[in-house]
């Protein structure tokens, strides 16, 4: 069986998502770099280890991310899940997590990277929106895509009623990419392409 680490920074209801799905995996940590992350307490009720990295003691991105790396790295992980995670990783831990680490972003990637999604999808007017699974790359946000959900935008959204709508579809399409990886069915190719084993057959109407 797999062993997964989730990193978040707030309320982790993704996190959740995936503990409640009951995937075949070994959860071993919950990391935060928010001591007042809501997710934390969610996980020790399950009997998950948790840790706090605060970002806010280290001099540079790149201290603050070889004191997250060796802390992951402690448990063993055969994939990083970001759910909620909000800050920037440099190129080295990047590379370090190639093909194991996933991140799941609220837009329908490539439109709307970065933060503020669901106003930037109603500032531009589209009417469909949704969420993305990727591999994180160190571009920002262009990782590899291995899943995505749509969703519609109505007249009188607003992004947080736009937000929940999207979130719902977040909490169905991360366990199931999730669960690919664990059955060996999710594998990321050298040359940056997903590959999902029986895609077709998973699509069949
Ligand atoms: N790191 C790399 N190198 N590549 C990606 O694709 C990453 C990443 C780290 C996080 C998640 C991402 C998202 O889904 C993610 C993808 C935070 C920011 C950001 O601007 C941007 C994208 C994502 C997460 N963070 C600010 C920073 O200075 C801090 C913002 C805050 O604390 O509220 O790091 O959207
Ligand atoms: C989710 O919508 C996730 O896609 C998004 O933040 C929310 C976290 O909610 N992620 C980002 O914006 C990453 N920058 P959660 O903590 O309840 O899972």
């Amino acid at each position: 069986m797999k062993t997964i680490v989730i990193l978040i920074s707030g309320r982790g209801s993704n996190m959740r998502a995936i503990v409640e799905a009951n995937l075949p995996v070994h959860i071993a940590a919950v990391i935060s770099n928010q001591a007042e992350a809501g997710g934390l307490s969610y996980a020790q009720s399950k009997g998950i280890a948790t840790a706090v990295i605060d970002h806010r003691g280290y001099a540079s991105r790149g201290t603050f991310d070889a004191a997250l790396m060796q802390t992951i790295d402690a448990f063993n992980p055969d994939l990083v899940v970001l759910a909620g995670f909000m800050r920037i990783f440099t190129e080295g831990f990047v590379n370090h997590y190639q093909g194991r680490l996933l991140n799941i972003h609220p837009s329908l990637l490539p439109a709307f990277p970065g933060l503020a999604t669901h106003e930037q999808a109603l500032k531009a007017g589209v009417k469909i929106h949704g969420c993305t699974v990727h591999f994180v790359t160190a571009q920002v946000d262009h990782g590899p895509i291995v899943a995505q959900a749509a969703v519609p935008v109505k007249a009188d959204d607003t992004p947080a009623s736009l937000a929940a709508r999207v979130l719902a579809q977040e909490h169905q399409i991360y366990p199931q990419a999730i669960r690919w990886f664990a059955e060996d069915r999710l594998t990321l190719t050298p040359d940056g392409h997903v590959n999902v084993k029986d895609w077709e057959t998973l699509n069949e109407s």
